[in-house]
């Protein structure tokens, strides 16, 4: 691939409902988009968001990073594949991960649909449809959170992800047990405690949840470990696991049992297989995560979520949980056995509403080879 051509475009895009997690909320979703151009176009999009409560990274540093830092080392070099261009961004900056996957992806869409195959094959993936979880965060009230586990449990979906926090945690998982005694549920606490509160969360054990992810922060890993060595619910890190070098320290120390995969932080889709590799390598099941991505994104995940080692229902949910209308046609649909269809098209599979783009936009920039 000769890149010849790329534009950043930044669009903005309202949730059906505000989403909220331990450290803050979000109601429009501010999307930086890439478009990656030589005779066909490639797709990514950005996951940061406008606060850097999930990551350092937020959607400003992450324009900055690209413009002045990882656009000027790929723009006009002619790449085999998009793992080579992967190496090109290594090379260009250390960290802002985010700020490459959005590149690194467009470039695996772009390799693609110049070899004329789904996304999903060239990434190694084996499934044509892939099992999906939906992720409910901190509501207004405990009745809320019931009627919305209750409408999602009855549209199929596999496991139900409540979001806790200091104040909606024992009391909400206690009402909600009671309730449904027998769903598939997992909690994510995004980095809500500290250490010293190891008691507390042994405590989360009688509530029969299936994972218990990234309770503490993003660098304790030895934290996390002690806490697995105590808790009979399996341990899930996301925010911890920044590279596949990352894992491998995580793995060996057992600071968990189950790892959240997104591309989109860990600086891609050839990071991505490395740490879904290392994760199959140790018996480790990996799931893939979301970050409130359009159907760009979406098209991203549900390609690797259909590599082998994705053994658990992702928070790859339908377009409609998160919005009116999505940006890619066919929307992300959940169908009735609880799978999301892998697109068979090439590339990401499925068509991006470039009108519908230019309507939503605040600001687009291309870049042109000189
Ligand atoms: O921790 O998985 C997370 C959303 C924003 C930031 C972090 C997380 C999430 C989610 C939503 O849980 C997942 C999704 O539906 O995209
Ligand atoms: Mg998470």
């Amino acid at each position: 691939m000769k890149i010849g051509r790329i534009t950043l475009q930044q669009v903005r895009l309202s949730l059906n409902e505000p989403f909220r997690i331990s450290s803050g909320a979000v109601h429009d979703r501010h999307i930086l988009l890439v478009k990656l151009d030589d005779d066909l176009r490639g797709y990514g999009e950005c996951v940061a968001g406008e606060e850097p409560n999930y990551s350092y990274e937020t959607v400003h540093t992450a324009r900055l990073v690209l413009e002045r830092y990882l656009i000027p080392a790929i723009l006009g070099r002619r790449f085999d594949s998009a793992r080579e261009l992967a190496a090109a961004l290594d090379a260009a900056a250390r960290g802002h991960r985010m700020a490459k996957a959005a590149l690194e992806m467009a470039a695996w869409d772009l390799d693609a649909k110049q070899r004329a195959v789904p996304l999903g094959r060239l990434l190694g993936g084996t499934r044509n449809a892939v099992p999906a979880g939906v992720s409910i965060g901190i509501q207004p009230g405990i009745e809320e959170l019931l009627e919305r586990i209750e409408r999602f449990a009855g549209e199929g979906y596999r496991r139900i992800k409540l979001k806790i926090t200091h104040g909606w945690d024992e009391r909400v998982l206690d009402r909600v047990r009671t309730r449904f005694p027998e769903l598939t549920l997992t909690v994510d606490a995004n980095a809500a405690y500290d250490p010293a509160e190891m008691r507390h969360l042994l405590a989360l054990d009688r509530f029969d949840l299936a994972m218990i992810e990234q309770p503490f922060g993003e660098d304790e890993l030895l934290a996390h470990a002690e806490l697995q060595a105590g808790l009979h619910t399996p341990i899930c890190l996301d925010e911890s696991v920044t590279s596949p070098g990352r894992c491998a320290e995580a793995l060996h120390l057992k600071s968990a049992r189950i790892v959240n995969i997104k591309p989109g932080r860990v600086g891609g889709h050839a990071a991505s297989i490395r740490i879904h590799d290392l994760c199959a390598d140790a018996d480790v099941p990996v799931w893939c995560g979301g970050m409130l991505e359009s159907g760009i994104g979406r098209a991203h995940n549900v390609a690797l979520a259909s590599l082998p080692n994705f053994r658990l229902p992702g928070d790859t949910s339908a377009s409609r949980r998160y919005w009116a209308r999505d940006l890619v046609r066919p929307a992300f649909e959940l169908r009735p056995d609880g799978t999301i269809a892998v697109p068979d098209g090439q590339g990401i599979g499925v068509d991006v509403d470039e009108e519908f783009l230019t309507a939503i936009q605040d600001e687009a920039t291309v870049f042109t080879a000189t």
